[in-house]
């Protein structure tokens, strides 16, 4: 497989090319991407320095598959010209995740959606993917009714720059801000934009993503994303109500029997989930799984997971894996 990374030098590219790495994708060339700043410079990758090129020369080199994460705009403009050279692009932007032709894809819930003609795949948001992770089995299951979750995000998701800006702020530097306020000692309810309606982009993708994900436009979904000073995981206080009730043990035997799904709930060694363990890490992990006793058939969560892996670079390349292992490319 000739794979192009756009975005190679970027946050979430460089964990890209790790977890390639790592998981000994079946790689024969590759093809590092990044803007006209970066062509020229060189990656490391499994022990060898390889060349950034260009988006133009990338098309022309009709890499098998194309991983990107180089933001929304150049998803838009360029996804379409390498899947024209018969590319199969894997987009980690939210540039393609709501279009109607588009499969939004967790391997582990709706990868055998794919087809060969899905030559533009969206890879969904972070705060989504760990979420519906855990929630896929119970829906199946018990069949959710309405979600309530609030995010406690890693600067990481929102890039280099806010990881430096919290680094400056802890050192007592001054330095460039990547939020309208200081995020150290701080929480921010305020990811990504604010939309019309009142809620941020971040959350409404939550919504949106999680419906078009499971399949179920029926499920009603409320967010409130919040940014805190963490730096390698996403967090979330998820609250779901079911049509159908539960018991509490087969709900955790469900959890425990999800693949990269792993519970950490042991209350008398306290153990739950926290996103200084779940850095680098692949899996979601569930916790704090109780009752909510307030109404019928309703379930409280704790679900944590490393936004750059799971929630980006990870499912990505698996979602490549997937392809390859049903010659689908
Ligand atoms: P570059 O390093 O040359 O700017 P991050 O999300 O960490 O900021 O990384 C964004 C990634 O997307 C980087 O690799 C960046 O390259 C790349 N990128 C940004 N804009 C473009 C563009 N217009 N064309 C190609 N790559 C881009
Ligand atoms: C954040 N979830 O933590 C964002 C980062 O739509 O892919 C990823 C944005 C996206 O701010």
């Amino acid at each position: 497989m000739k794979v192009a990374v756009v975005g190679a030098t970027g946050m979430v590219g460089e964990v890209m090319l790790n977890v390639l790495s790592e998981r000994n994708f079946p790689l024969t060339e590759l093809i590092p991407v990044a803007s006209e700043r970066s062509v020229g410079k060189s990656v490391l990758f499994n022990g060898k320095n390889y060349t950034v090129v260009g988006l133009k020369d990338a098309v022309a080199m009709r890499p098998d598959i194309a991983l990107f994460s180089a933001g929304g705009g150049t998803s838009l403009e360029w996804a379409p010209k390498f899947a024209e050279v018969g590319t199969t692009v894997i987009d980690n932007s939210s540039a393609w995740r709501m279009d109607l032709d588009k499969k939004l894809v967790v391997p582990e819930i709706n990868a055998n959606t794919l087809t060969k003609t899905d030559k533009i795949i969206a890879n969904p948001n972070c705060s989504t993917i760990q979420m519906v992770l855990a929630l896929a089995p119970l829906h199946k299951k018990y069949k959710i009714k309405r979600i309530v979750v609030s995010t406690y995000q890693s600067v990481s998701g929102t890039g280099v720059k806010a990881v430096k800006q919290l680094e400056n702020e802890m050192a007592g530097v001054e330095g460039e801000m990547a939020y309208p306020y200081q995020i150290h000692r701080n929480a921010i309810p305020h990811c990504d934009v604010f939309e019309e309606n009142g809620y941020t982009k971040e959350e409404m993708k939550l919504v949106r993503e999680t419906q078009k994900i499971l399949d179920d436009r029926t499920i009603a979904v409320t967010a409130t994303a919040v940014r805190i000073p963490t730096a390698g995981g996403h967090s979330e206080a998820v609250n779901v109500e079911f049509e159908n009730d539960f018991d509490l043990k087969e709900v955790r035997n469900i959890l425990e029997n999800t693949d990269g799904v792993v519970v950490q709930d042991d209350l008398q060694n306290n153990s739950y989930p926290m996103a200084i363990n779940a850095h680098g890490k692949d899996d979601v992990f569930v916790g704090r799984i109780r009752r909510d006793g307030s109404q019928p058939n309703s379930l409280n969560l704790w679900i944590v997971s490393d936004n750059l892996r799971k929630g980006a670079a990870t499912n990505t390349v698996q979602i490549a894996e997937y392809l390859i292992k049903e010659n689908l490319i």
